[in-house]
């Protein structure tokens, strides 16, 4: 199973880049930075990845992201996570970025993508991964703020695919943001937003609706309500599930209880995905393979998975055949 799993050509459809910032690399800026950080060494930092929900995963995470100042720095987090793409043989990857996570801390807009941007297209030209970019909106920030964001990003729309929508889901509504995905959507970004992670089964009803989302981040709590189950396989609604994160931030109490391969065998288009793999101890293939070992998914039901994401990405439907 897991040289089937590690030879499977892969879609990756919900990753922070943030999140791929692995302790050793946050000491390695910290020193070229001069920035002190509160743990001693790269064994205490990765001890204290603890989580207990997603807020203390949050805190942890955007505490993390100080370190990252240059386009350098951003270039070279971006590259180490596509290197990982191509040990993994992730084909093609749909990443997240959070410009307010770094706005906030006056870094420029341009110093954020140009650094992602560039590792890009490096990796499609020397590694052979394609990408789109989406750029998240933090969700506990306010709608203005989400405005401003939208404003900076427009003289770089070229680069950027699609907004989303991340960060503490519950207490923020998708309807905190529908003028501002309106926005989005008429100025041509394809939208996307997390749901139903911790949130409600309705905040899905919520972004699809008011936010016209074309996939839902997570999705798992869409089982509360099983008129929603019948909605997203009636209209092959894509979710993008994050088994390992899902663990780590007890969205389920033990990988067993995961209801990944219930969805998928209802019909909905389910996909695997890493999330915040630095985080949450494993990249693409570490996903797939703790669905095997606690789900006893077979070959047949990880290759509809895999077939999913490539249904699922943005890909031109002639660059999807070769991935099939
Ligand atoms: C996130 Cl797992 C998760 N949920 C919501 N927002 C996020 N940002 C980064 N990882
Ligand atoms: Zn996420």
């Amino acid at each position: 199973m897991e040289s089937f799993i590690a030879g499977l050509p892969k879609v990756e459809l919900h990753l922070h880049i943030e999140g791929t910032l692995e302790p050793e690399l946050t000491f390695a800026l910290a020193e070229r930075n001069g920035i002190s950080l509160p743990y001693a060494d790269v064994e205490s930092l990765r001890a204290a990845y603890n989580f207990s929900d997603l807020q203390s995963f949050l805190d942890l995470y955007y505490q993390g992201a100080d370190v990252l100042q240059t386009e350098q720095d951003f270039y070279d987090l971006t590259w180490a996570y596509l290197m990982r793409c191509r040990q993994d043989r992730v084909m093609h990857t749909e990443i997240f970025f959070d410009p307010q996570t770094h706005l906030d801390r006056g870094i420029d807009f341009a110093t954020v993508i140009g650094g992602i941007h560039s590792a890009l297209v490096a990796g499609r030209k020397t590694l052979g991964v394609s990408s789109c970019l989406i750029m998240c909106f933090l969700r506990h920030l306010s709608e203005e703020s989400a405005f401003e964001t939208l404003e900076k990003s427009l003289p770089f729309k070229a680069w950027i695919d699609g907004v989303g929508l991340d960060s503490s889901e519950v207490g923020n509504p998708p309807q905190k943001f529908a003028r501002v995905f309106a926005k989005a959507c008429e100025l041509g970004f394809r939208v996307v937003a997390h749901a139903g992670e911790e949130g409600p089964a309705s905040y899905i009803w919520d972004a699809l609706d008011v936010l016209n989302t074309e996939r839902i981040d997570h999705g798992v709590r869409c089982v509360d309500d099983p008129l929603l189950v019948a909605r997203l396989v009636a209209e092959r609604i894509p979710l993008t599930v994050c088994p390992l994160s899902n663990l780590k931030l007890r969205v389920f109490d033990s990988m067993a209880d995961h209801n990944i391969l219930d969805l998928l065998d209802k019909g909905v288009c389910v996909t695997v995905n890493s999330d915040d793999p630095a985080y949450f101890g494993g990249y693409m293939n570490e996903n797939y393979q703790a669905l095997a070992d606690s789900l006893m998914a077979s070959k047949e039901q990880i290759r509809r998975l895999a077939l999913n994401s490539v249904e699922a990405c943005w890909l031109p439907e002639k660059e999807k055949e070769v991935l099939r």
